[in-house]
């Protein structure tokens, strides 16, 4: 908490929407900032991924600025074969995913996190594995709104609870 006060009011700003677990990654992630008319999207990330897997992970803040719904429907990556839009929820007490088969609504005026343990793409068909310090690029298509290129910084594993579950949550899926 203390580490906290110290940030500048800029940072504050822009992350002041954010969750207390969000905020971490906010401090670590902050670089990735991207707008094309009413979309803003900032704090893009993924994660490494274990050898082996084909599957990695990206989440980001996506804000609708505008006075209209918009609707995340896909996105794609020259990384990844297939990118689906997933959201990840509780079930007796198993976690478990599905893909949002009509998008992410992100509404007007609201802010949209895809996070660890929530909404978050998943990278299918990776052809060589995500390497921690890479930025991947992916590009967001909108219905309602602009197209829009970011780059998923890939951050370290480990020393959060949110890097645990997550890991967790992704091999009982698929593998
Ligand atoms: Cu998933």
């Amino acid at each position: 908490m203390i580490q906290r006060k110290t940030l500048t009011t800029a940072f504050l700003l822009s992350c002041s929407i954010l969750t207390t677990q969000a905020v971490a990654a906010c401090e670590q992630h902050h670089d990735g900032h991207y707008a094309s008319g009413a979309i803003e999207v900032q704090n893009a990330w993924s994660r490494p991924t274990p050898p082996g897997t084909p599957m990695g992970v990206g989440y980001m803040t996506i804000t609708n600025h505008g006075a209209d719904d918009v609707l995340l429907i896909a996105a794609e990556s020259p990384r990844a074969g297939h990118v689906s839009i997933h959201e990840t929820s509780m079930h007796e007490g198993m976690m478990r995913m599905q893909p949002l088969a009509n998008g992410l609504t992100i509404p007007a005026g609201k802010s949209m996190e895809l996070k660890p343990h929530s909404y978050h793409l998943m990278l299918e068909q990776l052809e060589q594995p995500l390497i921690e310090g890479e930025k991947i690029p992916v590009k967001l298509d909108f219905d309602g709104g602009e197209d829009i290129t970011v780059k998923l910084v890939v951050q370290p594993l480990g020393g959060t609870a949110m890097d645990h579950g997550d890991h967790a949550d992704h091999s009982d899926m698929h593998h």
